[in-house]
């Protein structure tokens, strides 16, 4: 019987969270030792009813269970195919379960940090500036906006123009003689215009024909 040798050697070396496991086990294989060798090759009329071969399957049965749920208790979340491949392999079972538990427990405490570690996407740190200014045509109608001075940090500028007058009107954002955004041409309402701007000086105006010639436009200076 050197089998009970390589069974009782991981038992005695096991931490005492598995010996329930090496239990069953050990029953269950001495069980199929008893059934296979003890009564199968001496009787030769086993089983010799169907009662007696259901008392041997159904105490097969509970064995194999036992030995199933306790290798799945001990090993601390290893799925149910591998306990159960532990169990036909013995001896190499405390080596084969620890390995699954650590990585699994390294795996699930990794994800958390690596998805706070990077909370926005690559930009530009002018990129994260925001800036909002208000523009308004004179409401009387004349053709000038309430300022000619704008100044805006570097990033993303945004425009946004009242014209509470019947005149049509619009607001453009040039860099020279590059138009970069604009506003549709209306009245009686606020449109914005947004642009993404480095620091630099630009312009903004009124596209309407005679418009920015008769005053409105101004300067924007970006920092
Ligand atoms: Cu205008």
């Amino acid at each position: 019987m050197h089998t009970l040798a390589v069974q009782l050697a991981p038992i005695l070396g096991a931490e005492k969270s598995k010996v329930p496991f090496y239990i069953a086990g050990g029953l269950l294989v001495a069980w199929a030792l008893f059934v296979s060798l003890v009564i199968g090759m001496r009787r030769s009329d086993f089983p010799a009813d169907t009662s007696q071969q259901r008392g041997v399957m159904a105490i097969s049965a509970v064995l194999v269970l036992a030995a199933v749920s306790t290798a799945v208790l001990t090993s601390g979340g290893a799925s149910s195919s591998e306990a159960a491949s532990s169990t036909a392999t013995q001896s190499s079972a405390p080596t084969v379960e620890e390995p699954p538990a650590s990585t699994t427990s390294t795996a699930s405490t990794g994800t958390p940090t690596a998805t706070t570690g990077t909370p926005a996407p690559p930009s530009s740190p002018a990129a994260g500036n925001t800036s909002s200014l208000k523009l308004a045509a004179n409401p009387e109608g004349q053709l000038s906006y309430d300022t000619k001075q704008l100044s805006a940090k570097a990033g993303s500028v945004t425009i946004t123009l009242t014209n509470a007058s019947p005149v049509e009107h619009n607001v453009a954002i040039a860099e020279g003689a590059k138009v970069l955004g604009s506003t549709p041409t209306f009245a009686g309402a606020s449109k914005p215009v947004t642009v993404t701007l480095k620091p630099g000086k630009y312009t903004f105006y009124c596209t309407v024909p005679g418009h920015r010639q008769a005053g409105m436009e101004g300067a924007l200076s970006v920092s």
